[in-house]
C-alpha cells in the first residue's frame, strides 16, 4: 500500500493547475486535514443510510478516485438513480445525481442497473421546467431556490434544455430586493450563473447575469470581512468560496483575501459528511462547475486517507461511557396551522447528548404531548413532524429550532445542548 505522504503527492499532482503551487499562500489544503476528511468521506460510505452523491461529488473533484468506498458509493448511486430518479426524487436530487455521475466520467443520460437504464437529462430537464414554472407564477419554486440553482448548473454543464432562460429567472431573483436568500442558496445559483454566462452571446443575458454576480460576488467579500473569514456561517462559507475563487473578474479590482476563508474552515475541523463533502470542492480549488470536466483518461488515484479498505471494513466510533445528567428545557409550539399549542417540559439527559436524546426523552415521559417523527436525509435525521403537526412541502412549513432566541445552526443529530438549556421547536414558514 502507499503510504499517506505519497498518495497525498500523486493526489497533488492529479489536481494540477487548480490545486497546490498555483493558489496564493495560506490557500490550500494542509495535507492532513486533506486526509481527516478524505477519510471522514470514507466511513461515510459505510455508515449513511442513503448513498450521497455529494460525497461521490467531493471524491471525484478531490481526485480521490481509487477508493473502494468510492467505487461501491458510485455503484450505489447509479442503483438509486434508475429505482428513483424519475418518481420519487426532487429537482435538485436529480441534479445531484447528474454532477456525481459526470464527474465519475459516466453518461447521465443512460444510467444502467440491474438491466434497467434511466435517462438522468430527460428526468432533469422535466423537472427543472416545473419548477422555473411555479418560481415565476408565485415567486418561490416547487422545493428550494438551492435545488434550482442546481438544476440549472446541471443543466448548463451538460448543455441541456432551456438553462439559458431559467438563468435569467435565477438573475431576477439574486437582483429582487425583497427576496431574501441565505449565502449557500446564492452560492449555488451563482455558479449555476457563471457556467451560463461563459456560454451565452446575447449581451442583454450576460449583462444582467454579470449583474448578479457582482452583486452576490461583492456581498460575500463584505460578509467575509465582517465575519472574520465565516461568509453567513461555517457551512454556507465554503460554498461561497467556490463562488470567489472563480468569479474574480466580476469583483475585480476588489481582492479575496483566500486565506482568511481557508483558515476559518480549516481550522472548524469539520466533523459532518455533508459539511466535510461541501466544503472539500472550494479547498482543492475544484468547484462544482469543474464536474464535467475532470480528465477522464487519468487512471483512479488510491485514495490518501491511506486505507485499502472497503465500506464493510470501516471500523465503528468508539463507545464513551454516558457523561453526568444535565438538565435541558423543551418546549413546542404553533400557531400556524389547525389549534395553537405551546407545550414545554424539562428532561434530564447524559451530558454530550444529541438534542435528539432530548426529543426522545421527552417523547418517552409524555407520548402524548412530545412524540415526533424524523425522515434520514443528507444532513442526518430531519424532524418532520411533532406532536402530530407536520411540516410540508406545499405549505412551505417547517419545525425549526431555537436555543433560546437564536436559530441552531445544526440538526437534532448533531446538536448538543448544555446544562440548563432552552431549546424550543417552532412551526414555522420558509
Ligand atoms: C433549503 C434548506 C432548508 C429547508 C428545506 C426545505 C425543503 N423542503 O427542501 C428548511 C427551511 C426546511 C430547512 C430547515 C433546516 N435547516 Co436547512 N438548509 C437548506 C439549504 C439552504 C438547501 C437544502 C437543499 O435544498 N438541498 C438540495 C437538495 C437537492 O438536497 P437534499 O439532500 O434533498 O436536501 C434536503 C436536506 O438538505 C434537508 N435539510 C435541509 N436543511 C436541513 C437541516 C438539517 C439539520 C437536516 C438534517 C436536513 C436538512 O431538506 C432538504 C429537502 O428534503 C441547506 C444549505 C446547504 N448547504 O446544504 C440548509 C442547511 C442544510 N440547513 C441547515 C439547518 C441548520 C437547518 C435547520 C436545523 C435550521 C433550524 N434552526 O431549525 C432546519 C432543520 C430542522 C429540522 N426540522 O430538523 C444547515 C445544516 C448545517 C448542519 N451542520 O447540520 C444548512 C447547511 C444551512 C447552513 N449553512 O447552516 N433547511
Amino acid at each position: 500500500m502507499l503510504s499517506a505522504a505519497l498518495s497525498i503527492g500523486v493526489l497533488l499532482a492529479l489536481l494540477g493547475s487548480g490545486a497546490a503551487g498555483t493558489a496564493p499562500q495560506g490557500c490550500d489544503i494542509p495535507p492532513q486535514e486533506l486526509t481527516r476528511m478524505l477519510q471522514i468521506l470514507e466511513r461515510s460510505v459505510a455508515e449513511s443510510e442513503i448513498p450521497n452523491p455529494s460525497v461521490l461529488l467531493a471524491f471525484n473533484l478531490a481526485g480521490a478516485t481509487g477508493s473502494n468506498a468510492r467505487q461501491h458509493l458510485l455503484k450505489q448511486i447509479e442503483e438509486d438513480a434508475v429505482k428513483r430518479a424519475e418518481k420519487d426524487m426532487s429537482s435538485g436530487q436529480v441534479a445531484l445525481y447528474t454532477l456525481a455521475l459526470l464527474s465519475s466520467c459516466h453518461n447521465p443520460q443512460h444510467v444502467e442497473s440491474q438491466g434497467h437504464s434511466v435517462n438522468l437529462l430527460q428526468a432533469l430537464e422535466q423537472k427543472t421546467h416545473k419548477e422555473v414554472a411555479r418560481l415565476e407564477e408565485y415567486g418561490v419554486p416547487l422545493t428550494t431556490l438551492y435545488s434550482v440553482g442546481l438544476d440549472v448548473l446541471a443543466l448548463c454543464l451538460t448543455s441541456t434544455g432551456d438553462y439559458k432562460q431559467d438563468a435569467i429567472v435565477l438573475a431576477k431573483q439574486l437582483l429582487n430586493p425583497e427576496s431574501q436568500i441565505d449565502v449557500d442558496t446564492q452560492a449555488v445559483m451563482a455558479l449555476a450563473l457563471e457556467c451560463v454566462y461563459d456560454r451565452t452571446q446575447l449581451h442583454d443575458t450576460q449583462d444582467l447575469l454579470q449583474e448578479a454576480l457582482k452583486e452576490v460576488a461583492n456581498s460575500f467579500l463584505d460578509k467575509q470581512a465582517e465575519g472574520n473569514g465565516v461568509i453567513g456561517n461555517i457551512y454556507s462559507t465554503s460554498l461561497a468560496m467556490q463562488v470567489l475563487e472563480t468569479a474574480s473578474k466580476f469583483y475585480a479590482p476588489r481582492e479575496w483575501d483566500c486565506a482568511q476563508a481557508f483558515s476559518a474552515v480549516y481550522s472548524h475541523q469539520l466533523q459532518q459528511p455533508m459539511a466535510v463533502a461541501q466544503a472539500l470542492p472550494a479547498l482543492v480549488h475544484r468547484p462544482y462547475l469543474d464536474a464535467a470536466s475532470l480528465d477522464c483518461s487519468v487512471p483512479a488515484t488510491p485514495s490518501p486517507a491511506g486505507r485499502c479498505c472497503g465500506p464493510a471494513a470501516a471500523p465503528s466510533p468508539p463507545l464513551c461511557p454516558p457523561g453526568p445528567p444535565i438538565t435541558v428545557h423543551y418546549s413546542v409550539s404553533n400557531d400556524l396551522k389547525g389549534k395553537p399549542f405551546d407545550i414545554s417540559t424539562t428532561v434530564s439527559v447524559p451530558a454530550g447528548s444529541t438534542l435528539l436524546a432530548v426529543l426522545q426523552a421527552a417523547e418517552e415521559a409524555e407520548p402524548n404531548e412530545f412524540s415526533f417523527k424524523t425522515k434520514p436525509t443528507s444532513w442526518g435525521p430531519m424532524v418532520v413532524s411533532i406532536h402530530g403537526l407536520a411540516g410540508s412541502d406545499a405549505d412551505r412549513t417547517f419545525w425549526q429550532f431555537f436555543s433560546g432566541a437564536d436559530a441552531l445552526q445544526e440538526g437534532v443529530g448533531v446538536y448538543k445542548p448544555q446544562d440548563g438549556e432552552h431549546i424550543r421547536a417552532v412551526f414555522s414558514t420558509y
